[in-house]
């Protein structure tokens, strides 16, 4: 695949941002920088490697949640990922260039690895800015991608066990052959429908189908120069309706970069994010003067006031901001302290900086999960 390149359109559009650059040298030299949520500790040190090596720090991040894409053991992107209802994997990426100001975006693809590498040909090769289902995987072939069956041995068990446990109004469920029992019961019943199948992953195909989980990377980057570009990717909801789009592909929802001020983005329920249009709202809050971390506990707030700030409601819904900003100031928010009532994991974000190796650092958060 090519690398990105200023030649075609970016010569036309880059003089956006000689203003900005001119500006830049009157301050003090930005860094090297990466922000990534928290699966993103690889990707954050990929990223730092191809801006040490003098890439574009589109060709950065990109590069950076290719490794997470192409990873068949992490079920929320690309390769692997939890499937649709009809059990097809459906994935959602989008990405932002600051100095040519351009962003694209593929929605609800199917068959292809790398969706945020397809994100990137929408905005360095097309006129528009995202394409979405056939369309978007046409596309992509004709930039001779290859189509591949992106469901994994571990993927499609989650599939099975979800569609085992769906129950109507009786508890009934088509796909087994007996009535819940009580949990040791379950476990032996699962032992002898799953037959083979290593207790581990039992337990976590059961707990996944039960609880359809969120993934999802963001990684945004900035270079010495101060230029910026983000990416953000994901197979989306578990268990989704066919064609559903989250908040990943959407530029402005779970992406946002404006090279005078910053980027920011987002993982977590996608739903929530577009209802108060999170990742513009955390960078407008970042041009009004806030710290990278109030800006993300900005949008958080909204998403609260959404739900009459009642915490019973809010329980249920996992959502998380990253921000840098263009003077390297860097934060994350989420909306909880820990992911979820079960997962008791604290909240946190990926960083990497000339001078840190790439590590994770805890979270700013908005409410506190009790007990
Ligand atoms: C979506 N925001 O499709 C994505 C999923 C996600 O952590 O980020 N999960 O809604």
């Amino acid at each position: 695949m090519q690398e990105f390149s200023f030649s075609r359109r970016a010569a036309i559009l880059g003089a956006a941002s000689l203003p900005m650059i001119r500006v830049l040298r009157g301050q003090s030299r930005p860094r090297h920088i990466v922000v990534s949520s928290a699966n993103g500790v690889q990707a954050c040190t990929k990223a730092m490697d191809v801006m040490s090596a003098g890439g574009d720090t589109l060709d950065a991040v990109v590069a950076g949640v290719n490794i997470l894409e192409l990873d068949p053991n992490d079920t929320s992107v690309g390769y692997g990922g939890l499937p649709n209802e009809d059990c097809v994997v459906e994935l959602d990426a989008s990405c932002m260039h600051g100095p040519t100001r351009r962003g694209g975006a593929v929605a609800a693809i199917q068959g292809i690895k790398t969706p945020s590498k397809v994100a990137k040909l929408v905005l360095a090769e097309t006129d528009h800015m995202m394409l979405a289902g056939d369309g978007a995987l046409r596309f992509a072939k004709e930039w001779d991608f290859q189509e591949e069956d992106l469901l994994t041995d571990r993927s499609r068990l989650a599939w099975r066990m979800w569609k085992r446990e769906l129950r109507d109004r009786e508890g009934h469920s088509n796909w087994e052959s007996a009535v819940d029992g009580p949990s040791p019961q379950k476990k032996a019943e699962l032992r002898r429908a799953f037959p083979g199948v290593d207790e581990g992953l039992l337990e976590w195909a059961y707990d996944v189908a039960v609880h359809p989980p969120h993934g999802t990377i963001n990684c945004i980057a900035m270079n010495e120069k101060g230029e910026m570009s983000a990416a953000t990717t994901t197979s989306g909801m578990a268990f989704k309706i066919p064609g559903r789009v989250g908040d990943s592909p959407i530029i402005g929802g779970g992406l946002w970069l404006d090279q005078d001020v910053g980027g920011a983005g987002s993982t977590g329920r996608g739903e929530e994010n577009l209802r108060v249009c999170g990742a513009h709202t955390v960078v407008e809050a970042m041009r009004a003067g806030a710290t990278p971390n109030e800006a993300c506990l900005e949008a958080l707030k909204r998403v609260s006031r959404n739900f009459d700030r009642d915490e019973k409601r809010l329980e249920q819904i996992d959502l998380h901001f990253y921000a840098l900003r263009k003077d390297g100031q860097y934060g994350s928010a989420s909306l909880w302290n820990k992911s979820s009532p079960r997962d008791r994991t604290v909240a946190r974000f990926a960083i990497c900086h000339d001078g840190a190796a790439s590590h994770l650092e805890n979270s700013a958060y908005l409410l506190e999960r009790k007990a």
